[in-house]
C-alpha cells in the first residue's frame, strides 16, 4: 500500500494496455473487457491472470457508481465483468441487465464467507460475486483536529471551514447528511431529505473541494482537516501518514459491499467467468486487498494479509458492525432519484 509503488504501476497498465489494444501478450486471441472503480485493483493481478490465462485484460475504470450505469445503459462499450455496489446491482437486476450466473464456473465462489451472501439486493446469490467490502466514515489529521471525534456533526464545524474534503457523489453525500439528522440513508420521506438537502447547502462553504480519488494524496499531504473516506481509502492514507485516523461516526453510517457481476449483453462470458474466478482465488483475493487496502470478504485470503492489516479495526471491524441497525446498506433509490439529481444539482450549485 506505498504511494510511490501505486504510481509506478498504474504506468505499467497503460503500458499493457496499448499492448493489449495491439494484440502483443496474448496469442490466443481471447480478451476481457473489465470495468471497475479506479484505484481498486492492483495492476500485477491483471497482469498475472493474462500471463496464466492468455487472456487480455481491456481494463478502464469509474469514479462512482452512477458514472459506470450511465456508461454501461449507453452501450458505447460492450463490458464483460463490472463492480457495482448493492444498490446498483438491485436498479441493474431491475432494469433486467445482469446474466444469471452459472456458479459452477465459479468454483471459488465457495471461498467467500456466508456472512457476505443472500444479501438483500441478491438474496438468492444469482447475479453478484462479492468483491471488497467496507464501511465510509471520517478521516481526520489529529494535528489539526485536536478533539475527540465522534460525529457527523464535525464536518460542519466552522472551525474546520475550507479544511473539509467531501466525497464528490450524490449518494454519499446526501447519506451523511441524513444519518446526521438521524434519518435512515434509505429514507422515501421528502421532508427528511429537504432536510438533508438544507444540511448539505449549509455544509457546502465549509468544504474544500468534492473529491474524488485525488482527495487522497490530498489528505496525506495534510492539505486538509478531514475528509469523507472508505475504510479501504483509509487504510492507505493512515498507512502513509500517521497523524491521519479514522471514524465511523456514533449516529451511523454506511456498509457497503462491491461485487463482480457479468452484463446479460457480455461479449466474453467464459472469459469473464474465469477472471472472476481468479479473483476470488485467496491468494490472489489477498493481493489485491493488501495492494488497494480494502477489505476481502474471503477470510483465507484475509489470513494471508500482513498482521497490521489482517487485524485492522479500520479494514476489518468487529462482525456486529453488519449486524448494527446504525449501519446500513444502501437500497435502489430509482423510485426517488428525480429528488435525489435534484438535491445534488442545489448542493452543486451553492458550493
Ligand atoms: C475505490 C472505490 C471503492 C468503492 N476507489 C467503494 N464502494
Amino acid at each position: 500500500m506505498k504511494k510511490v509503488i501505486r504510481k509506478a504501476a498504474s504506468l505499467i497498465v497503460i503500458g499493457c494496455m496499448t499492448m493489449a489494444v495491439s494484440g502483443c501478450g496474448n496469442s490466443s486471441g481471447r480478451q476481457v473487457v473489465v470495468y471497475n472503480w479506479g484505484d481498486y485493483i492492483d495492476p500485477e493481478v491483471n497482469k498475472m491472470f493474462t500471463q496464466e490465462t492468455g487472456i487480455k485484460v481491456v481494463y478502464s475504470d469509474y469514479a462512482n457508481n452512477e458514472e459506470m450505469y450511465s456508461k454501461v445503459e449507453s452501450g458505447t462499450v460492450s463490458y464483460d465483468v463490472l463492480f457495482p455496489s448493492e444498490y446498483m446491482i438491485e436498479k441493474m437486476i431491475n432494469k433486467d441487465m445482469l446474466a444469471k450466473l452459472d456458479l459452477s464456473k465459479i468454483p471459488n465462489y465457495e471461498k467467500i464467507d456466508e456472512r457476505f451472501k443472500s444479501l438483500p439486493y441478491d438474496p438468492n446469490n444469482e447475479y453478484a460475486v462479492p468483491y471488497m467490502w467496507g464501511t465510509m466514515g471520517i478521516v481526520y489529521n489529529k494535528t489539526i483536529v485536536n478533539e475527540p471525534v465522534d460525529s457527523w456533526n464535525v464536518m460542519w464545524d466552522e472551525k474546520y471551514a475550507k479544511q473539509i474534503f467531501m466525497y464528490d457523489s450524490e449518494r454519499d453525500s446526501i447519506m451523511v447528511a441524513l444519518k446526521k439528522l438521524g434519518y435512515s440513508m434509505n429514507t422515501r420521506d421528502e421532508k427528511e431529505l429537504e432536510e438533508a438537502k438544507a444540511e448539505l447547502i449549509k455544509q457546502a462553504p465549509l468544504v474544500l473541494a468534492y473529491v474524488g480519488d485525488e482527495g487522497k494524496n490530498k489528505m496525506i499531504n495534510g492539505e486538509a482537516a478531514l475528509m469523507l473516506a472508505w475504510a479501504g481509502d483509509a487504510m492507505l492514507m493512515l498507512s502513509e501518514n500517521p497523524d491521519l485516523e479514522y471514524v465511523i461516526p456514533k449516529e451511523g453510517s454506511n456498509y457497503f459491499v462491491d461485487s463482480m457481476v457479468i452484463p446479460k449483453n457480455a461479449a466474453h462470458m467464459e472469459e469473464a467467468y474465469e477472471y472472476i474466478n481468479f479473483l476470488c482465488r485467496p491468494d490472489i483475493a489477498a493481493k489485491n486487498a493488501e495492494y488497494i487496502g480494502y477489505s476481502t470478504p474471503i477470510s483465507e485470503a484475509r489470513e494471508l494479509l500482513p498482521e497490521e492489516v489482517k487485524n485492522s479495526d479500520v479494514a476489518y471491524p468487529s462482525e456486529n458492525i453488519t449486524s448494527d441497525p446504525l449501519m446500513e446498506m444502501f437500497n435502489d433509490p430509482s423510485d426517488i432519484i428525480s429528488v435525489y439529481n435534484s438535491i445534488w444539482t442545489q448542493v452543486k450549485s451553492s458550493s
